[in-house]
């Protein structure tokens, strides 16, 4: 039944503008699981990327856009777990659609650099390996929200699943664990080795960074990646001039 979907590009999400040339700008991915320093290491890049002068916007998912922080509330919250892993999917890559239409597009259309903190990765991972969503499904449902406008650069922040959780629960307090926080250890061990698996996959685009350590020397380590494969320093003029 799968193979006879027609599926379709998006209508346009500004993917006539290539990686390569010259105009559009840079796109980010942070994937890890939880606990791995995401949110403080995006935080970090984006100071470093704008005192260069460039243009950044940073994002997240699920959510990013007016219509994906309402999924992401959905998905958050638990409520679309009892519809099992397969809706859920279909709940991320509708968000991710909306973020990429309202977000993402139009900012590297403009020549921003683009850092989100998770991506389409996470779908493969958290629902495809974990949730054992069938992978033709998630490859489609890729194609459809993401077409060719996918990251330069993705940035796997590696941290022992015993730590991440100990990051987290440390954060939280006495709060409830939230949907995906809730799930068991070896849930999140899978999720690591996962993560490296894609790694080993897909070296181009994704590097592990081992983030163990303390945030500082995770965001030079991050910083050496990101010059070694994007050369923030040498972008063209016509990308800083659109941060004036
Ligand atoms: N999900 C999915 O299933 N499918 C999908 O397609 C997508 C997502 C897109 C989103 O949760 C959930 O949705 C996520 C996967 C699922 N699962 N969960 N949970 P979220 O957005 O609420 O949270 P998260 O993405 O998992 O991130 P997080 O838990 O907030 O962690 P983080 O961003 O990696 O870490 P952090 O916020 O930067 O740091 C956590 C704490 O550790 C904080 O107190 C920091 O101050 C501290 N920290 C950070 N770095 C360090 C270092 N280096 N040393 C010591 N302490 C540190």
């Amino acid at each position: 039944m799968l193979e006879q979907v027609d599926i379709v590009s998006p209508p346009s999400i500004a993917t006539d503008r290539k990686p390569t040339d010259g105009t559009r700008g840079r796109f980010i991915t942070f994937e890890g699981g939880e606990g791995a320093g995401k949110s403080t290491q995006v935080a970090n890049l984006a100071t470093r990327l704008r005192a260069l002068g460039l243009d950044v916007v940073v994002s997240r998912e699920p959510g990013g856009s007016v219509g994906a922080e309402a999924i992401r509330h959905v998905l958050l919250s638990g409520a679309a777990k009892p519809l099992g892993p397969h809706a859920e999917a279909i709940l991320f890559a509708a968000a991710r659609a909306d973020h990429m239409r309202q977000t993402i597009a139009p900012a590297l259309a403009r020549g921003a650099w683009v850092i989100s903190d998770r991506f389409a990765d996470s779908t493969r991972i958290y629902q495809g390996v974990l949730g054992n969503v069938d992978r033709r499904l998630i490859a489609r449902l890729e194609k459809v929200t993401i077409g060719d406008l996918k990251p330069d650069l993705t940035i796997i922040l590696d941290v022992p699943a015993t730590q991440g959780q100990e990051r987290v629960s440390k954060r939280r307090g006495d709060a409830k664990a939230d949907r995906f926080e809730a799930e068991a250890f070896d849930f999140h061990k899978k999720l690591r080795e996962a993560y490296l698996e894609l790694a080993e996959h897909e070296p181009d685009r994704c590097v592990p960074v081992d983030a163990s350590g303390d945030a500082q020397s995770v965001a030079n380590a991050v910083w050496a990646v990101v010059n070694a494969h994007l050369h923030p320093g040498e972008a063209p003029a016509m990308l800083k001039d659109a941060a004036s």
